[in-house]
């Protein structure tokens, strides 16, 4: 046989024997997962399965998106008040490091605060993972298994494993349901009864597991909730439907003897905000096991496609499909060009990674989305609220799941009560203000140290995030909505802010440019200032959004007025330094660290509209020293946050550089905050440690290369490397003012666009370099 025969042969063959190389949207491997990071997430918006596909042993990590330590707590220092007026002298002073240290004694959160991110036993509290299932298989024979291979369609959110020992073939598949709220792992042998196996159910600590009275597994218990040890309650159970052989529960496991077919149906609940968790809990699992699994799966499959299946992408030929996807991203570092489909699989990764891991009247995705593996999850896997949770919500617009931003709304929401007593107790200021760091229990206070924790933009930086919402789908109803949230927040600002007396401008005091530091005249670092450029960006975009609710409902014109007057005083969006910068302060201090991974100063390039390349031209040159001064390099978000700005000053080549920097390949799981970002063989984002924001910022980034609506106008493909310009097609991107859009192109060219409303209506449009008006058809 001929090479081309034979590679035509295994075209055929390969789908059959379980190898699916061909389907462009799927993860797949040859080899069982050796660390957590390579196992494959699935998540339904709430609960979480990672299978790993072991041989004898599979461990899946199980999570549900409420499962949080710690408790509602006040933390608000109700005496700092009296501490501003100092603190802000010594700043008007230049006496940074002495406001710093006024600070740190009584102007920080009181208790633990987030236990330094290891606050899994104070108050703050810590996403945690909910259990471990363990499947341990008995085959009966030393042989080792051939053929192997474990897969995650992201299509239809169903992931898979195979092999064979001795002639039999096992199959796993596993989905955690869009339809029956539960996870569902159909096991097979191919020969009758080869399957024996046990199930178990654990967690690292507080955590109790017996048999059920109704044949089935149940773990529950109760977290720390930092006080009295009482926190949250929580319930997992697990129950099999087999054909035939035997199931056994007896000594706190479920054993599966002899069958040939069997269906584990697992489901949990937290008394996060539901008191009678325990018997929903139940009654899901009774509910899902009342439907057949081929039914089960296609109501899953169709529930998730509705949201999946709203955009498609392509950008020609891949010749490495067929690699496993570990190896893939290898070949990808090496000779990226010649793999056009990675770059697609990543972005609808992305979308799929938002539909798994949040859902309406839920949470929005934490640090780690929906998927943790530890009681102590890094940073608390917290909502980091100085870049981190924003940025889990970036491509949600563009890639047409606009819904899905509507969690971060409802956790706004809840924080403004706690944030009202926040903004009087330490600024005795109107309104309510939210600092850097926030939990499912309310946490607005400023975190426990002055380097970090007063940063005070997080309440004014989710607001503009929530407007978005709204420039992009034209919701009135849900403009009332959020509009009494804005208004708290810019009275908020509005009552706090101060003059700087060197400038004339209205800036905040005390404050941080999130994380980063800087050195005085005399040498000493400090991170606490007057004024950071990204307040002043932060609060002018809520000014001008508030001033534009507020006519639009036709309600609070005084306030619009009082907030206008305020704007004109506000600081510009940009400030160039002598040496040709971006000033990142209010003062021309030097950076501690040049290359920090934080770039807060050009928020207002993005994920603000103040600063366009057409707009703000003069600002152009001095964007772009600023990124060459802070490098490529950095955590997988930082990485991802600069190819978006990069987008945003249409130099796709150089957004593709930093797309390509993501996907290197890393295992390293420990704490890092330099440069070395990556992913993990699973595709999920590597700080280290994994952490999800950069593939929601890499999501977003390759949504700004095709489509950017923020400028009063549609570009269509703004940003694309040369390398994705020859062929292309994209279906149902979304632009501001609810527009779908469709793109197709050739040779760098679009050569057919459509743009698309509900009402035909006139829009500008920037095609091939050719700004013109346009109606868009009925969609
Ligand atoms: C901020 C970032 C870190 C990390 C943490 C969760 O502190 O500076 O890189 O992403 O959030």
């Amino acid at each position: 046989m001929n090479i081309k025969k034979f590679k035509a042969l295994l075209f055929i063959l390969l789908p059959l024997l379980g190898y699916s190389q061909n389907n462009p949207l799927e993860l797949w491997y040859n080899k069982p997962a050796s660390q957590w990071e390579e196992t494959l997430p699935l998540g339904n918006g709430r609960l979480g399965i990672m299978p790993g596909g072991g041989v004898t042993t599979e461990k899946l990590v199980l999570n549900e998106i409420t499962l949080w330590s710690g408790g509602p707590q006040d933390a608000n220092n109700y005496k700092a008040y009296s501490f501003l007026p100092k603190i802000r002298q010594l700043l008007l002073e230049n006496k940074n490091k002495e406001a710093q240290k006024l600070i740190d004694q009584h102007f920080i959160c009181t208790g633990a605060g987030s236990g330094s991110g290891n606050g899994a036993d104070v108050p703050f509290g810590a996403y945690q993972v909910l259990g471990d299932m363990t499947l341990k298989f008995d085959y009966k024979t030393q042989s080792k298994p051939v053929n192997y291979s474990r897969n995650l369609d992201i299509q239809t959110a169903v992931a898979g494993t195979q092999f064979t020992i001795d002639g039999v073939t096992y199959k796993r598949e596993y989905f955690t349901g869009f339809g029956d709220d539960a996870g569902f792992i159909k096991l097979t042998s191919s020969k009758k009864g080869k399957l024996n196996f046990t199930i178990q159910l654990d967690r690292p600590e507080r955590f109790k597991t017996v048999n059920g009275s109704d044949n089935s597994l149940v773990m529950t218990g109760q977290l720390n909730n930092g006080t009295d040890g009482k926190g949250m309650k929580y319930k997992a159970k697990v129950k099999t439907q087999q054909v035939d052989g035997n199931a056994l529960y007896t000594n706190n496991k479920i054993e599966i003897k002899n069958a040939t077919e069997v269906v584990i149906f697992i489901s949990a609940g937290t008394d996060y905000k539901d008191k009678n968790f325990e018997t929903t809990t139940d009654k899901v699992l009774d509910a899902a096991m009342q439907t057949k699994y081929q039914d089960q799966k296609k109501k899953h499959v169709e529930n998730y496609q509705k949201l999946f299946n709203r955009l498609t992408l392509n950008f020609g030929k891949s010749a490495k499909k067929t690699l496993p996807t570990n190896e893939r991203l290898d070949t990808f570092i090496k000779e990226p060009d010649t793999d056009k489909g990675l770059p697609v699989l990543f972005y609808q990764y992305g979308r799929y990674l938002s539909i798994s891991s949040t859902r309406l009247g839920l949470l929005p995705p934490n640090l780690q989305g929906l998927w943790a593996k530890e009681v102590q999850t890094p940073w608390n896997a917290d909502y980091h609220l100085d870049v981190n949770v924003q940025m889990n919500h970036w491509a949600l617009e563009t890639a047409n799941l606009s819904e899905l931003n509507l969690p971060l709304k409802d956790l706004t929401k809840d924080l403004v009560p706690n944030g009202e007593k926040t903004a009087k107790a330490y600024y005795n200021a109107d309104g309510w203000v939210a600092h850097v760091i926030t939990n499912v229990w309310g946490f607005t206070e400023p975190g426990e140290s002055a380097s970090w924790g007063i940063t005070k933009s997080g309440s004014g930086w989710l607001c503009n995030n929530l407007w978005s919402h709204y420039l992009y789908t034209n919701d009135q109803a849900y403009l009332a909505e959020i509009y009494p949230i804005l208004k708290g927040a810019a009275q908020f600002y509005k009552s706090m802010l101060v003059k700087d007396p060197e400038t004339g401008w209205l800036v905040t005091s005390p404050s941080v440019s999130p994380e980063n530091s800087f050195l005085l005249p005399n040498g000493d670092a400090s991170h606490v200032c007057m004024g950071p450029t990204i307040d002043n960006q932060i609060i002018r975009e809520l000014f001008n959004n508030v001033i534009i609710a507020s006519k639009k409902l036709g309600l609070d014109n005084d306030l619009s007025i009082e907030l206008d007057k305020q704007l004109k005083l506000l600081p510009p969006p940009g400030v160039v330094s002598p040496d040709g910068r971006i000033m990142e302060w209010l003062k021309d201090y030097k950076e501690e660290d040049p290359q920090h991974r934080h770039i807060s100063h050009l928020y207002g390039l993005y994920p603000g509209s103040l600063i366009t390349p057409e707009n703000k031209p003069e600002l152009v040159d001095a964007i772009k020293k600023t990124l060459e001064v802070r490098g490529d390099d950095g955590t997988s978000w930082s990485i991802a946050y600069k190819m978006l700005f990069w987008a945003r000053l249409k130099d796709g080549n150089r957004a593709y550089k930093l797309f390509k920097t993501i996907l290197r390949q890393t295992h390293d799981t420990n704490i890092n905050y330099g440069p070395g970002g990556g992913v993990y063989a699973n595709l999920l984002s590597a700080g280290p440690p994994f952490q999800i924001d950069g593939n929601f910022g890499a999501a977003a980034g390759i949504g700004e290369m095709l489509i950017q609506s923020h400028a009063g106008f549609i570009e269509l493909l703004p940003a694309m490397p040369d390398v994705w310009l020859n062929q292309g097609e994209v279906k149902g991107l979304k632009a501001e003012g609810n527009f779908t859009v469709n793109i197709k192109w050739e040779k760098g060219k679009v050569t057919k666009y459509e743009i698309l409303s509900p009402i035909p209506t006139k829009v500008k449009v920037k095609v091939n370099g050719e700004l013109k008006e346009i109606t868009s058809s009925k969609l």
